[in-house]
C-alpha cells in the first residue's frame, strides 16, 4: 500500500528518533555555523614598522617646518590632518575633516570610512593627532597615529571586505582634555551611536622603556589583546593609569564598549616590570613625556611593532 509521502516521513522520522533513543543510531552533533568572529577570521598581515616609522619622520619634518610642535591651534597640527588625509585618500577611504573650536582655535579631527560593512556595526580605532606646544609629539601620540594609519593602509593593500563596517578616527585637542573627540561622540545622533560595536585607542604606542598595558574597559576586547600578546609571550598588564585620560574615555562615557593599548608615560618602570619586560628600573616609561625630546628618537622600535601589529589583529578580529 503506497503510503502518502506525510505519512511515510512520520514514519521514518519515527523509527530513526528510536534507534537514536536507543543509541542504536548516533547523529552527528550538529555544528553551529561558524561565528563571524570565531577562527574563521582571516588573519590580519604583518604591519611593517618600518612603514610606521616613516610616518613617524613625516610627523617629525612637519613639526620642525612649523615652529617645533603639531599643537591644537598651530600650522603643525592641520598639517598633520593633511598628511594622514592624502594618504587615506589615495587609499580609497571616504574621509571628512570635522571642525571643531577650543580655546579660541580652530581644532579639527579626522574620520575614514573604509566602503563596505554592515554600517550597523560600527568598529572604529583612533589615536589623537595633536602634540604638546612644547615639542613633535612623536610618541604622544605620533605612535599611535602612525600605527592606526598603517593598520588603515593595510586594509585598503589587502581590500579587506569585513563583515562589520570600519572607521579609523584621528582627534585633535586631546591635550586641551580629550576635546576633539567628545566633541565627535556628543555630535553623533543617539542612533548612529549605538551603530558602533567598538572603539579601539591607541595613544603612547612606542614609549622607549616600554610596558605593555591592555586597557580592561572591555572584557572582550581586553581579551582579543592579551591573547595576542600572550601568542607573542609577551607579558601584559592592565592599564591603570589611564581612566578619563584619554580619547576612550569620550566613548566610555558614551556607553561604547571600548578597549586599546599603552607602552607608559611619566610614571617609572618598577623592578618587577623590567624583570618581565627588560628596560630600566626607577625610570619613566617616556622620560620625554610632553618634552621637546619627545621626537623620532624617542621611540622603541619593538614596542612599536608588536603594538602596531595587535592592532591590525584586533581591527582584523573584532570586525569579522
Ligand atoms: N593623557 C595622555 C597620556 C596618558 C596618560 N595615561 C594614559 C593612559 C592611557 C592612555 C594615555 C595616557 C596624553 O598625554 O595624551
Ligand atoms: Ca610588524
Ligand atoms: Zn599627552
Ligand atoms: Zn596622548
Amino acid at each position: 500500500m503506497k503510503l502518502s509521502a506525510p505519512i511515510r516521513t512520520s514514519i521514518l522520522g519515527a523509527t530513526v528518533a528510536g534507534l537514536v533513543a536507543t543509541g542504536l543510531l548516533v547523529m552527528p552533533a550538529a555544528t553551529a555555523a561558524p561565528t563571524s568572529d570565531g577562527p574563521s577570521a582571516a588573519a590580519a598581515p604583518d604591519i611593517p614598522v618600518a612603514s610606521v616609522q616613516a610616518h613617524l619622520g613625516e610627523l617629525q619634518k612637519i613639526a620642525e617646518a612649523n615652529g617645533g610642535n603639531r599643537a591644537h591651534g598651530e600650522p603643525g597640527y592641520k598639517a598633520s590632518i593633511d598628511y594622514i588625509k592624502g594618504k587615506l585618500d589615495a587609499a580609497g577611504f571616504t574621509t571628512s575633516v570635522k571642525e571643531f573650536t577650543s580655546g579660541g582655535a580652530t581644532g579639527y579631527n579626522l574620520v575614514a570610512d573604509w566602503p563596505g560593512g554592515d554600517e550597523g556595526q560600527t568598529l572604529m580605532a583612533g589615536a589623537h593627532l595633536d602634540s604638546v606646544d612644547s615639542g613633535p609629539g612623536i610618541n604622544d601620540n605620533g605612535s599611535g597615529s602612525a600605527a592606526v594609519l598603517e593598520t588603515a593602509l593595510a586594509v585598503s593593500r589587502e581590500q579587506l571586505k569585513p563583515a562589520k563596517h570600519l572607521r579609523f578616527a584621528w582627534w585633535g585637542a586631546e591635550e586641551q582634555g580629550l576635546v576633539g573627540s567628545r566633541n565627535y561622540v556628543n555630535s553623533l545622533p543617539d542612533a548612529d551611536r549605538s551603530k558602533i560595536s567598538g572603539y579601539l585607542n591607541f595613544d603612547m604606542i612606542g614609549s622607549p622603556n616600554p610596558g605593555y598595558f591592555v586597557y580592561d574597559d572591555d572584557p572582550a576586547i581586553e581579551k582579543v589583546f592579551k591573547d595576542y600578546f600572550a601568542g607573542l609571550n609577551v607579558a601584559t598588564e592592565i592599564e591603570t593609569e589611564g581612566d578619563g585620560r584619554s580619547d576612550h574615555a569620550s566613548f566610555l562615557d558614551a556607553g561604547i564598549p571600548v578597549g586599546g593599548l599603552f607602552t607608559g608615560a611619566g610614571r617609572a618602570k618598577s623592578a618587577e616590570q623590567a624583570q618581565k619586560w627588560g628596560g630600566t628600573a626607577g625610570e619613566s616609561f617616556d622620560k620625554c613625556y610632553h618634552s621637546s625630546c619627545d621626537t623620532t628618537e624617542n621611540i622603541d622600535e619593538t614596542a612599536l611593532d608588536r603594538n602596531s601589529d595587535a592592532i591590525a589583529h584586533a581591527v582584523w578580529q573584532l570586525s569579522s
